[in-house]
């Protein structure tokens, strides 16, 4: 965990990550990963080049159409010039920690675009993983030059409300159908949608989900509002966050509700107009700061956390993996841990 002897090569890569070598971010970020030695440091020496990028949360229920929607904006953004960088979360694969061979090939044709950074991320059984990985990524692309970092992340578990956290604004994606749209709102993922978009408007149900959507958003804390006129056809509506719901209650903030055709292309333009006025809004308000604290805070937590976490095995050494044996004859495994933790005190006071 500590940092030694790794500064000249640390500085020799963050310059070409700051000079916008993709390969060299791509090192960066699975040393990052690997938690080698120095990477800290690299980490450090990024962080006065951070901040310029504009991260963007793609969430919602698998197949509704994310990865579509996410290339769909890549190309979107290249002909405006951006520099782009897609981090893409892939939870059905903890152990293998490889690309998401689907996504892959979806965005293939921008693969070989050096104005396009693409990678997945996985767990890996980190402590705060997954949240961990996308903020230091993020900053890695950040540095590197890119204008906009989107995250793909599905919107199951916790993953999506943790994603939530390190993104400026969140797209909840839903597809017309199968009910899941349902089970998202059940797992409370509309509650962090800054924008919400109903994808595959081009098959039936679409608008049936729309209306199901409007419903469930007036008969929830948010009192739908008249059409805003975002997306393809007739807008359906726009909600007002209620103060003191869950998530980040911005009442300056009215979240459109968009419908999309992304394999099509229909309907990302008038998503991205809407992403970037909430970014707009967010650069403007009280709300924006706000939301801004808080995800700094959320952050050193995770730092803080995580560097304790690894400072205290450190110290243990054997003495953990003993204990680890020991957990496994049934011992009380919260008296075990407590004993660790009374014998590291130990050595941090003095006698
Ligand atoms: N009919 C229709 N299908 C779409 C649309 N967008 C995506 N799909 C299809 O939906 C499936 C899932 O898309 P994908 O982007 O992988 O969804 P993800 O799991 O949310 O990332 C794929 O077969 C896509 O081709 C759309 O606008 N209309
Ligand atoms: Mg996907």
């Amino acid at each position: 965990m500590v940092d030694d002897g790794a500064s000249s090569r640390a500085t020799d890569l963050v310059s070409r990550v700051l000079s916008g070598e993709q390969r060299a971010m791509a090192r960066l970020m699975t040393r990052v990963d690997d938690r080698a030695t120095g990477h800290l440091q690299e980490l450090q020496e990024l962080h006065p080049h951070t901040g310029k990028a504009y991260l963007l949360g793609i969430t919602g229920t698998p197949g509704a159409g994310k990865s579509t929607l996410v290339d769909a904006l890549v190309s979107l953004l290249r002909k405006r010039d951006l520099r782009v960088g897609v981090l893409a979360v892939d939870p059905s694969s903890p152990f293998s920690g490889g690309a998401i061979l689907g996504d892959r090939i979806r965005m293939q044709r921008h693969a070989l675009d050096p104005e396009v950074f693409i990678r997945s991320i996985s767990t890996r059984g980190q402590l705060g993983g997954l949240s961990r990985s996308a903020q230091d990524f993020a900053r890695v692309l950040d540095a590197g030059g890119c204008d906009v970092v989107i995250v793909e992340s599905v919107g199951v578990g916790q993953d999506e409300l943790q994603i939530a956290e390190v993104v400026h604004s969140t797209v909840v994606v839903l597809a017309p159908g199968g009910g899941d749209d349902i089970q998202a709102i059940k797992a409370g993922i509309l509650e962090i949608a800054d924008v919400l978009a109903v994808n595959k408007a081009d098959r039936e149900g679409a608008d049936a989900t729309l209306r199901d959507l409007e419903g469930m958003l007036s008969l929830g804390e948010g009192p739908v509002r008249a059409g805003v006129g975002h997306g393809l056809a007739a807008a359906p509506g726009s909600v007002q966050r209620a103060p003191g719901e869950q998530g980040d209650a911005d009442p300056g903030w009215r979240v459109p509700v968009l419908k999309l055709a992304a394999q099509r292309g229909e309907g990302v333009e008038a998503l991205w107009q809407a992403c970037e006025a909430h970014r707009a809004h967010l650069h403007g308000s009280s709300a924006g700061q706000q939301r801004g604290v808080r995800r700094r805070q959320a952050e050193f937590r995770r730092a803080f956390r995580e560097l304790l976490h690894e400072d205290a095995c450190e110290r243990l050494g054997d003495k953990l993996t003993q204990a680890v044996t020991r957990a496994g004859d049934g011992t009380d495994p919260y008296a075990l841990a407590l004993a660790l933790i009374e014998g590291l005190r130990g050595t941090t006071q003095p006698t």
